[in-house]
């Protein structure tokens, strides 16, 4: 079994190629929850909803999020009544939001809802939360005018576009909360623990700030291979090269691995950054280049390939 810890969009492609690569090995997913937000009482969970929506081929392939052909009928409707309509929800997007609001109204967990979901939509994967408690990131910016707010990664991310310059990033409850039921184990006896290609202070740091995980990844060092999500100092997608540089490190994928030094002992750079491999090797990570960009689903799968040679040493 491997564990792959995940955010949204970079992760989901990951994972849809790792399934292929690692046929008849368990895959189990460690999803970011921190990024969850509650909008007009439904609990949405974003990064499992784009791991649920591209496993099962449904995802939109323009956004990377949210499904293919939704309408906005309900969004129309709610703009007219004057309700809040920053955050798009589609309108087939709304039935899983609904039915994870339900059931966890009912008492059911975060981990026991995600696994009808993932059963629901076929998925091949383990899917779990990385914590069925309240962890939120919570984004510092300084506005134009210099003063400095908090708001949820939500409303940094799409309500203010990630334009803000981000002065802080903080994981709200993170000294409360516990692992979810099954994550200690996974990691502790999956055969290698992989960071799929997501944003390192948005979507992978989340996870690692629940100390149990921390302590048990760090343990594993020499297991953990992390994918960069950086080439040639730019983001695949979203903010995490600006992001890495408003906090001080390196918007490259040096500031990537400088970032999981004490936790990644194996490092995938991509081809193209193969001028960084003498730094990060003197921080006592063992370097691997290949081309580690998914345009479709051979180079998702070519990548995850990679990552199982890395694992058994090839
Ligand atoms: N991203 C946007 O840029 N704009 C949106 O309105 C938006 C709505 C949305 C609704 C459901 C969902 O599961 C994801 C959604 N996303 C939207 C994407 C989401 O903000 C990010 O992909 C992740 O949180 C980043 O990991």
């Amino acid at each position: 079994m491997i564990a792959v810890l995940c955010g949204g969009v970079g992760a989901a492609k990951f994972l849809d190629g790792a399934l292929r690569a690692f046929d008849g090995e368990e895959v189990v997913a460690i999803a970011n929850v921190a990024d969850d937000e509650v909008m007009h009482g439904l609990h949405i969970s974003p990064d499992i909803d784009t791991i649920l929506y591209t496993l099962s081929g449904q995802v939109n392939p323009e956004t990377g999020w949210g499904l293919a052909g939704e309408s906005w009928r309900v969004m129309e409707r709610l703009e007219k009544l004057g309700g809040q309509t920053w955050f798009h929800l589609g309108d087939l997007d709304l039935a899983t939001h609904l039915y994870r609001s339900a059931r966890l109204g009912e008492g059911a967990t975060l981990t026991e809802v995600t696994a009808e979901l993932a059963e629901r939509y076929g998925l091949g994967v383990r899917l779990l939360p990385a914590t069925d408690g309240d962890l939120r990131t919570i984004v510092s910016i300084r506005d134009n005018d210099g003063s400095v707010r908090d708001v949820t990664f939500q409303e940094y991310f799409v309500k203010l576009r990630h334009e803000p310059h981000v002065k802080a990033v903080s994981y709200r409850s993170a000294g409360v909360v516990t692992p979810a039921p099954e994550v200690m184990d996974a990691l502790a006896t999956a055969r290698a623990i992989v960071f799929a290609p997501s944003n390192p202070v948005l979507s992978i740091a989340p996870i690692l700030a629940i100390g149990e995980i921390a302590e048990t990844v760090a343990k594993r060092r020499n297991d953990v291979v992390a994918v960069t999500p950086i080439v040639e100092g730019r983001a695949i997608k979203g903010p995490a090269d600006r992001v890495l540089d408003s906090l001080g490190f390196e918007s490259s994928a040096l500031g990537v691995a400088r970032f999981y030094a004490d936790y990644s002992g194996t490092f995938v750079l991509d081809t193209r950054d193969s001028e960084l491999a003498g730094k990060i090797s003197s921080l006592d990570i063992r370097v691997r280049h290949t081309d580690t960009i998914m345009h479709d689903t051979a180079t998702r799968t070519a990548l995850a390939e990679f990552v199982r040679g890395v694992i058994e040493g090839v």
